[in-house]
């Protein structure tokens, strides 16, 4: 059977705009795989969303007074723009906080109760006597029992520990500053810790690449079981509890399997798995991601997909690597970043595009910096494609006013070897694109491109008076004009598209 291709982009949170990283990370190379496959005509759907709970949401609203719905809907909007901007196309766009998403995260964790993977233990939790409320992960501030560094609930801001908030050193509420008192609360968990023999045979028979998948067996071997409640009100409400909503990295990454719902029945031929033991072997299911969330693509959602029982698992993580800019680290609270809005004012998105992808491999860190920037563009894309895709079409407009057309049995050896060279760089751009080898596919398309130039700047059309040897010369060059476009498409869609409708 032919296969079908589910491409994921990691949920971004609604409490800011899009910025240059996440572009490059995660939208923008899923991005890629969708418009090639699309274009080798195969049965593929991009699928992605907002992740609309958790605390930074509420925190966000609350600092500027207004509920936390409209956050969302304000961020969602303009992460949504963003995406259009840089020309990310989905099949289905959600929001986590919407009636399909909550209904299928309650079924999935009911599910996962009926599976026995869910229970029930006393735990003690900050809760500020005055706010009146439990201080779930990021409501609590105070000194990193390791460090001595300011940590903000869960995490240090130091030595970057992860943290449970109640080992914080004099803690406060971030609300009122109140010290908070512990109390007993009741929490569900889930039982990860049973997992582990699955999700090691998984990951090994996953086509995750190698860093992802060792990533994954050192977490695999220490796992605990994962507190999965939260005290709060913004959120999915656990069906068995009162009061309490679902830890957000619990039902974010199932908005994957919601938005897929929102195309309607379809969704099914994806997700739902036609042997209960058995993964379907023709559906790819790839979550395009930064690298920050690697363990909970590559461990904890597997794990979840196992303990349900009912859906197909991820064939692949994509995890991008970091962006720095102008060499430093990319910080909103620093102001250190560039939006996605603020460059497309000045800059074409497929530059950006290009940019992004041929400054280093996916999976490695990269810099954005505006000088690199601007001299790839000019010394690469504009000098080398640019140069001879120009030359081409210029030259056979002034002469013919169209692309000459010419019987291809009837070309000189130098015409054929140029269109094989051609028909070599589909092979070799195809293989570094399968392998989310984005970078090495540029180059090749770049290599042909110079081949181009070279064999124009060789056969001297200018100086040829025999018109069908003319027509012949400019045929052959806009053969290679055309590969290059359908090849650079689904790196530059905007520029590739204007250069096609001119042919
Ligand atoms: N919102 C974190 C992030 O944007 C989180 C991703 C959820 S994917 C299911 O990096
Ligand atoms: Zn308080």
């Amino acid at each position: 059977m032919s296969k079908k291709y589910l491409l994921t982009t990691a949920l971004a949170y609604t409490n800011g705009p899009l910025h240059l990283g996440h572009a490059r990370s995660t939208y923008i190379p899923a991005d890629i795989m969708k418009k090639y496959l699309k274009l080798k005509g195969k049965d593929v759907i991009h699928v992605g969303g907002t992740d609309n709970h958790g605390v930074p949401i509420t925190l966000t609203a609350e600092k500027e007074g207004v509920k936390p719905e409209d956050i969302v809907n304000k961020y969602h909007n303009e992460i949504k723009r963003d995406l259009d901007n840089l020309n990310v196309e989905f099949d289905s766009y959600g929001k986590t906080h919407s009636d399909i998403h909550i209904e299928t995260a309650q079924e999935f964790y009911k599910k996962l109760k009926e599976n026995g993977y869910i229970y029930e233990k006393d735990i003690e939790q900050f809760y500020c006597p005055k706010c009146d409320r439990f201080l779930a992960d990021r409501y609590v501030e105070g000194t990193c029992p390791f460090c001595g560094g300011e940590a903000r609930g869960d995490h240090c801001e130091v030595c970057g520990r992860h943290l449970e908030p109640t080992e914080l050193i004099n803690p406060y509420c971030i609300n009122c500053n109140t010290t908070p008192e512990l109390r007993k609360t009741t929490h569900r968990f889930f039982k990860l810790s049973a997992l582990s023999d699955d999700l090691r045979k998984y990951v090994e028979s996953s086509d995750m690449p190698e860093h992802v998948k060792n990533m994954a067996y050192s977490w695999i071997k220490e796992l605990h079981d994962w507190d999965i409640s939260r005290d709060i009100k913004w959120g999915v409400p656990i069906p068995d509890s009162e009061n309490q909503v679902m830890y957000v990295w619990l039902e974010a990454p199932i908005g994957y399997i919601s938005f897929t719902k929102q195309l309607g029945d379809v969704w099914k031929d994806y997700w739902l798995k036609k042997d209960k033991n058995e993964n379907d072997s023709d559906v790819k299911i790839w979550h395009f991601i930064g690298k920050d969330i690697t363990v909970h693509h590559s461990v904890f959602w597997p794990g979840m997909l196992i303990a349900n029982g009912d859906y197909n698992l991820p064939s692949s993580v994509i995890s991008g690597g970091y962006l720095t800019l102008e060499g430093r680290k990319m910080s909103t609270s620093k102001k250190w970043v560039v939006w996605v809005d603020d460059f497309v004012k000045y800059f074409d998105s497929d530059y950006l595009r290009y940019f992004l992808m041929v400054n280093a491999p996916l999976n490695r860190d990269c810099d954005f910096s505006f000088d690199e920037f601007q001299k790839r563009i000019n010394t690469e894309l504009i000098a080398i494609i640019g140069n001879f895709t120009h030359r081409a079409l210029v030259f056979s407009h002034r002469k013919f006013k169209a692309i000459p057309v010419v019987d291809e049995d009837s070309l000189k050896e130098e015409d054929k070897e140029l269109i094989n060279k051609c028909k070599e760089t589909v092979e070799k751009v195809d293989k570094h694109i399968m392998e989310f080898n984005f970078k090495d596919a540029i180059m090749d398309i770049m290599h042909l491109a110079k081949e181009g130039n070279n064999y124009f700047q060789k056969m001297e059309p200018w100086t040829v008076e025999d018109e069908g040897r003319l027509k012949e010369i400019l045929y052959t060059c806009a053969v290679v004009v055309k590969y290059i476009v359908y090849l650079l498409y689904p790196f530059m869609p905007n520029k590739t598209m204007k250069l096609l409708d001119l042919m």
